[in-house]
């Protein structure tokens, strides 16, 4: 790895998981800021990230990589831009099995590449029962050439799941280091 220093970010929706993405990576215990879930429209789950979550991963060569992660709801996005300063990469995690995925994606998509211009998408919830399949993401993908990031089907409490987005985001920003 020629990048020493790791800043990334994990965005997205309510319950998308991004505090489990970052508890399944991290080498230690993870800084978070939970609290009870009070905004039962918006997701029936029990606590949601109201701070900044903080994990930290070391990779195979010894890489050290800041895990941090953001809250999903809406009213906290003047954390989001705060928390991508600095960052190599963002992570979009987007819940599946919400009533609006694509919205979703197009929602979280928009307000980050204004913050970050490496991005990669991580659908989560596969494994939940839902109206849409995952054929909606390919007609996004066609419907949108030549403005589409690398998107991935993950579940979010998996280790090696999310890391692969993870590894993906640091190849990318090496390969721009060096072109
Ligand atoms: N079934 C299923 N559960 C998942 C998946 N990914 C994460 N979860 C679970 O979904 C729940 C919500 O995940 P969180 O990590 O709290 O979600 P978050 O993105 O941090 O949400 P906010 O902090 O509220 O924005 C947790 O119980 C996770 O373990 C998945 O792919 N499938
Ligand atoms: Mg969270």
């Amino acid at each position: 790895m020629i990048l020493h220093q790791h800043k990334i970010v994990f965005a997205g929706t309510v319950g998308a998981g991004k505090s489990a993405a970052i508890k399944a990576l991290s080498n230690i215990n993870v800084l978070s800021t939970e609290a009870m879930n009070t905004d039962a429209a918006s997701h029936q789950k029990i606590f949601t990230t109201v701070g900044i979550d903080y994990g930290e991963l070391v990779l195979e060569d010894g890489t050290k990589v800041g895990l941090y992660g953001t809250p999903g709801q809406e009213r906290f996005d003047f954390i989001w831009s705060a928390i991508s300063k600095g960052a190599v990469g963002t992570v979009i995690l987007i819940d599946h099995s919400a009533d609006y995925p694509i919205e979703n994606l197009n929602f979280y998509l928009d307000y980050f590449k204004a913050v970050s211009d490496n991005i990669i998408i991580g659908i989560t919830h596969l494994d939940k029962r839902t109206q849409n399949t995952t054929a909606i993401y390919r007609e996004w993908e066609s419907a949108n050439k030549g403005k589409v990031y690398p998107l991935f089907f993950i579940d979010g409490r998996v280790k090696e799941d999310v890391l692969l987005l993870v590894e993906a985001l640091i190849a990318n920003a090496e390969a721009r280091l060096l072109s």
